[in-house]
């Protein structure tokens, strides 16, 4: 906790949100990401304000197992723990203008992956996956934070940490080809070509998600033992 009229650090929040398992964190300026998306989607805060991107790996995973044996049933348990988790993170964090969640829908819709990709946390690819230099592509992006605070330097962009033509663009031809999806029940119907794509990628194969994660996030399956309606 941070004393009177001491500004809780950037960094300080990203630990607090590590510590719950939402492990990646970034900044960059509002502005700079600003300029690279269309108006809808625009945080519209001051250019130099900081903006926290955060987003987690498998370590999510233990956490939200936790969260659901704690709180049973909920409609969605991801979107529910990461608000709790981020809002818990910045609750004493006096210059915040704003907390984006990157499963809002519009008007609040963020490009959050252009925003990483900004902030340096991992490179836009072409098969529309952020890929970290560590974790690959088996991350997620969860939230922006919108301080007040100006942001003094502003990180370089990702780079390319993989070879795309040599490994998920064919799998993203493939997967195109099937359909591409305009929603999550066209995606589900094809959900392996998608998974083969992340598959195909060099980086980060030893921090793939469990097979839980997996079916969770691209099926919406729950694993056994969490709780079923009415319990
Ligand atoms: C809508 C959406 C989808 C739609 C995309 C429909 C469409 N044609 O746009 C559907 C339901 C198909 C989808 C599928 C998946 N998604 Co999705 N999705 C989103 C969401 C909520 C909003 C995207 C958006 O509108 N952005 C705003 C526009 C303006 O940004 P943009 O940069 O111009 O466009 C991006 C996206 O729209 C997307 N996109 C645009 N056109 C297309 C076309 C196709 C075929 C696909 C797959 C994506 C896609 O990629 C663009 C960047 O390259 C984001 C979260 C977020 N707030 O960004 C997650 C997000 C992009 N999805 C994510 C994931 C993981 C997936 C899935 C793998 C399944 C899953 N839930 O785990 C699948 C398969 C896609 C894949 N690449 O393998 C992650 C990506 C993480 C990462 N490492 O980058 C995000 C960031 C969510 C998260 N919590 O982390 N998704």
């Amino acid at each position: 906790m941070s004393g009177v009229g001491e500004m809780v650090s950037v960094e300080e929040i990203g630990a607090r949100c590590a510590r719950g398992g939402i492990d990646l964190a970034a900044v960059t300026a509002a502005g700079a990401y600003d300029e690279l998306v269309d108006a809808p989607f625009r945080l519209g805060a001051a250019p130099d304000a900081t903006v926290l991107v955060l987003g987690n790996t498998r370590a999510l995973w233990p956490h939200l197992e936790r969260f659901v044996s704690e709180h049973g049933l909920l409609d969605d348990p991801v979107d529910t723990y990461v608000m709790r988790t981020v809002r818990e993170a910045t609750a004493d964090v006096r210059d915040v203008v704003d907390i984006r969640f990157s499963h809002e829908p519009p008007p609040r819709r963020i490009a959050i992956q252009r925003l990483a990709d900004r902030a340096g946390l991992a490179w836009l690819s072409p098969s529309h996956l952020c890929v970290h230099p560590t974790y690959g592509p088996w991350i997620a992006l969860r939230a922006a934070v919108v301080l007040e605070r100006s942001i003094t330097e502003v990180p370089s962009p990702a780079e390319a940490p993989c070879d795309c033509a040599a490994n998920c663009l064919p799998r993203l031809q493939e997967a195109i080809a099937a359909g591409e999806p305009a929603d999550n029940d066209e995606m589900v119907a094809q959900w392996h070509l998608w998974l083969a794509m992340r598959d195909a990628c060099p980086v980060g194969r030893a921090h793939r998600y469990g097979d839980e994660q997996i079916r969770y996030h691209y099926i919406g399956e729950r694993p056994e033992g969490w709780p079923v309606a009415g319990s």
